[in-house]
């Protein structure tokens, strides 16, 4: 993946955390790596030991590291370092969610070494949809989970979210049941 994604669970612990226990999480990681360059392409095992290494120094599971960093990633990466493109995506959370393979075809435009996954949105209604996570990468459903509560955040809107369809239990990939609320006008 690239840095830019490592760089930003960085910046997520050590802002909540401090700089102290994120070097112990590298170090529980057995990675070395001093600066994470943001458009370099990175091992995905780098980030997944990241990931493994914060459950255990933070004493919590790997499924809340991963929902924490979503939201991390939608409020704070995304919306600093490519606010036009979030704004462009649409002006509430359902349109947002249905320009979201649009969005990523921008992205891979200009980072072709992308491995983006695709999404797709069915029995959409006024509060409802069903929302489908499609990756190659295995094990980040809960970061799917966080990225809907973080645009929900950025959209003033309420999110209920049932994991309905899972692949770690089977299905041949992930959908999110969503129901919502604005909650500002
Ligand atoms: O393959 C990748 O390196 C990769 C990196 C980030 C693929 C996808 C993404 C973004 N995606 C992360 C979860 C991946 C999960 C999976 O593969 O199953 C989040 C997608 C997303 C969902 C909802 C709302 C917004 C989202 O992301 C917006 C986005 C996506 C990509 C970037 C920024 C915002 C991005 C921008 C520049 C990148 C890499 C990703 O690389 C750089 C960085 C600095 C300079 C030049 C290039």
């Amino acid at each position: 993946m690239y840095g830019l994604v490592n760089r930003a669970i960085e910046e997520m612990v050590c802002g909540s955390q401090g700089e102290e226990t994120w070097e112990r999480i590298k170090c529980e990681a057995g990675v070395d790596t001093d600066v994470f360059i943001g458009n370099q392409g990175y091992d995905d095992a780098i980030t997944y030991r990241l990931v493994g290494a914060a459950s255990q120094v933070l004493g919590l599971p790997p499924e809340r590291i991963l929902e924490a960093f979503g939201e991390h990633w939608v409020l704070k990466t995304a919306r600093d370092g490519y606010g036009e493109l979030l704004t462009a995506g649409g002006s509430s959370l359902s349109e947002f969610l249905q320009n979201l393979p649009s969005l990523h075809a921008r992205i891979n435009l200009m980072f072709p070494h992308l491995t983006p996954p695709s999404f797709s949105c069915t029995n959409v209604t006024a509060e409802s949809m069903d929302f489908h996570y499609r990756s190659k990468r295995q094990g980040l459903a809960p970061f799917m989970v966080g990225l809907l509560r973080g645009l929900g955040k950025l959209f003033d809107t309420e999110v209920y979210i049932e994991h309905i369809e899972a692949r770690s239990a089977g299905a041949d990939h992930d959908v999110y049941h969503l129901r919502w609320r604005r909650t500002q006008p």
